[in-house]
């Protein structure tokens, strides 16, 4: 971390533990010197609508409107809308709510009238009081794709409407996107580079998968926060993925393994580090690891993650 200028962060994140990290760097850092670099791999179009639900979850947990004990939408949510569809005989399974709606009327009406997913996600930020930079990882489509035993599925198909039930064999991203010129730059002028407590698979490779991206991210110092906590996953279907996909056992080496050398520091469960391996990262020096409390369930403790999680790049 350079001493002299102020230290730019960059985050990458998906799904609801990346979203808390990014909460807790949010109040940890200044606005101007954090970047959120979000997937739009899960996005998908819905009652004719552009969904994102990464970067919602991301844009609602900085600006406090995240419902918590759901893990997505908005708090003081009501589902009204979804009732009157239910009579329609319309699709239930992707349950929207009424005031989250609003986001995807009007994300939806500003992509018709030509603008990109960045600049009407700064707006809705700027509408929230959102000072950090979040930015989706591309302006193009890249859904992901989940090959699973009994076809291929799209993210939100597989995730919520089969309820993750089949064992994924592959995930791959359907189209040719490429980064924003914004996530380049950031990820250029970043002296550190977080990789939250998020999905490998499906959180974390769609924006690595970006042309330009791992290369720029290989230069710079990087930390992750392992997604496997004493051998599980805290949400989704991590741990069975590592054992589908990566045929391996679910613990934070996998982890490490999985960003094949790309990470100089790894921030596990108190707990954990006693049976991690020696690892190594690209440049051949030992893997630092921290061991924390990576669990975030109160605002709180995301904020302290965070803390540690810079303290130790400080140290890297
Ligand atoms: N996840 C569900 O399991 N069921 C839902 O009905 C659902 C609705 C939903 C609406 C808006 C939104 O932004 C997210 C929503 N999610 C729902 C979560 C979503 O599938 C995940 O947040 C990500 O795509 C994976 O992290």
């Amino acid at each position: 971390m350079s001493a002299t200028r102020p230290k730019q962060v960059v985050c990458l994140s998906g799904g609801v533990g990346g979203a808390r990290l990014c909460h807790g760097l949010a109040r940890a850092l200044p606005p101007e010197q954090l970047t959120l670099i979000v997937n739009t791999g899960d996005d998908f179009r819905h009652w004719g609508l552009y969904i994102s639900p990464d970067v919602d979850t991301v844009m609602y947990t900085l600006a406090d409107l995240a419902d918590v004990a759901r893990g997505w939408g908005l708090a003081e949510e009501s589902f009204t809308t979804l009732e009157m569809v239910t009579r329609y005989g319309g699709e239930t399974w992707f349950q929207l709510g009424d005031r989250d709606l609003a986001t995807h009327v009007l994300r939806s009406q500003w992509l018709q009238e030509g603008q990109t997913l960045t600049a009407i996600t700064g707006r809705l930020c700027g509408s929230l009081g959102v000072g950090a930079t979040i930015l989706p990882m591309s302006d193009a489509p890249c859904p992901t794709m989940i090959e699973t035993v009994t076809g291929t599925l799209s993210f939100q198909r597989w995730l919520v409407q089969e309820r993750a039930a089949h064992d994924v064999l592959r995930v791959f991203s359907n189209g040719d996107a490429r980064a924003s010129d914004q996530v380049l730059r950031a990820i250029e002028a970043a002296d550190l580079v977080v990789f939250g407590p998020s999905n490998p698979y499906v959180s974390v490779d769609p924006i690595l998968a970006l042309p330009g991206v791992r290369e720029r991210i290989a230069r710079k110092p990087v930390v992750a926060v392992s997604p496997i906590v004493h051998g599980a996953a805290i949400k989704g279907p991590l741990a069975r993925m590592l054992q589908t996909i990566g045929k391996t056992e679910p613990t934070p080496g996998a982890i490490a393994e999985h960003y094949a050398g790309l990470l100089t520091g790894l921030v596990v469960e108190h707990g954990d580090d006693a049976s991690l391996p020696a690892l190594m990262t690209h440049d051949g020096h030992a893997l630092r690891v921290l061991a924390s409390s990576t669990i975030m369930q109160t605002r709180e403790q995301s904020l302290l993650l965070a803390r540690e999680v810079l303290q130790f790049a400080e140290n890297l």
